[in-house]
């Protein structure tokens, strides 16, 4: 089950997420959180569904058939950050992958600052697994993040702040290295590093929803933490290899490459 704001360009947010659930092979259901007018070259504007809309949504989706995972995406306002952590605190909901999403690669502002003050103090903690990227670690945990001496010591930060697991992608870095830090039962945080190789192509629009969604999926489907990160790991970067140019800017990634 997908939670995460519609991109009608198809790169990113909800219909980017169900082509990533169809290509593990698994059945996918989603609530809307918010329109966006975007296309390859960026977000124009975006308005948020209503909060009750998105709620009920969810409430109907679980009681027809309790989801194996769920990824939370885009949020857009607070209003609807609130109904989701309502949802997750309700729904003993398993493999819980929550993205947060803040600004588009462009720069649009993807959340308001109500719903980023939600989403620190109370989606991180109900979370399994959070997945940041370099500029969404450095704003949760108020630190600059950079390289991976930081993006252990943003884990560290968040871990504090009541993340379970945390996953950090590092496809912004010179040499790419996503890091788990992942909690272990006695408290302590353990650090698995999975480098990988840059690929070489400007179309990169929504490879962070598809990572989220892709790990949500391989533990729907079983696999570990470590397991299902390398696997994500993988898929995205088939999907970077096999991409193609649509549009004017930097072109998706290719989902559906198994096609
Ligand atoms: O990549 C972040 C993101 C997530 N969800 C939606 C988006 C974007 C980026 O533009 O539009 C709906």
């Amino acid at each position: 089950m997908v939670v995460a704001g519609f991109d009608p360009s198809g790169g990113a947010g909800i219909t980017a997420d169900i082509k990533t659930v169809a290509a593990h092979g698994l059945y996918g259901t989603s609530a809307i959180t918010a329109l966006t007018v975007q296309t390859t070259q960026g977000v124009s504007r975006w308005e948020p569904v209503s909060p009750e809309t998105v709620q009920a949504t969810l409430e109907a989706l679980i009681e027809d058939s309790p989801p194996a995972a769920v990824k939370i995406g885009m949020l857009g306002s607070g209003k609807a950050a609130r109904c989701v952590a309502e949802v997750l605190r309700a729904g003993r909901l398993r493999n819980v992958i929550l993205d947060p999403v803040i600004r588009s690669t462009l720069g649009a502002e993807l959340i308001d600052s109500e719903g980023l003050d939600i989403l620190r103090s109370e989606l991180v903690p109900l979370a399994d697994v959070i997945t940041p990227n370099l500029a969404e670690a450095a704003l949760l945990a108020g630190i600059e993040v950079r390289d991976l001496p930081s993006m252990e010591e943003s884990a560290r930060r968040l871990r504090q702040r009541g993340a379970r697991s945390v996953v950090i992608t590092g496809g912004h870095l010179p040499e790419p290295v996503d890091l788990l830090a992942e909690g272990s039962r006695h408290g302590a945080l353990e650090f698995r590093r999975f480098p990988g190789s840059r690929v070489d192509t400007g179309n990169t629009h929504g490879t962070g929803c598809a990572f989220s969604t892709a790990l949500a999926c391989n533990l729907a489907l079983g696999k570990s933490l470590p397991d299902a990160v390398a696997a994500a790991k993988e898929y995205v970067t088939k999907a970077l290899r096999t991409s193609y140019s649509v549009g004017k800017g930097p072109g998706p990634i290719n989902h559906l490459f198994e096609l």
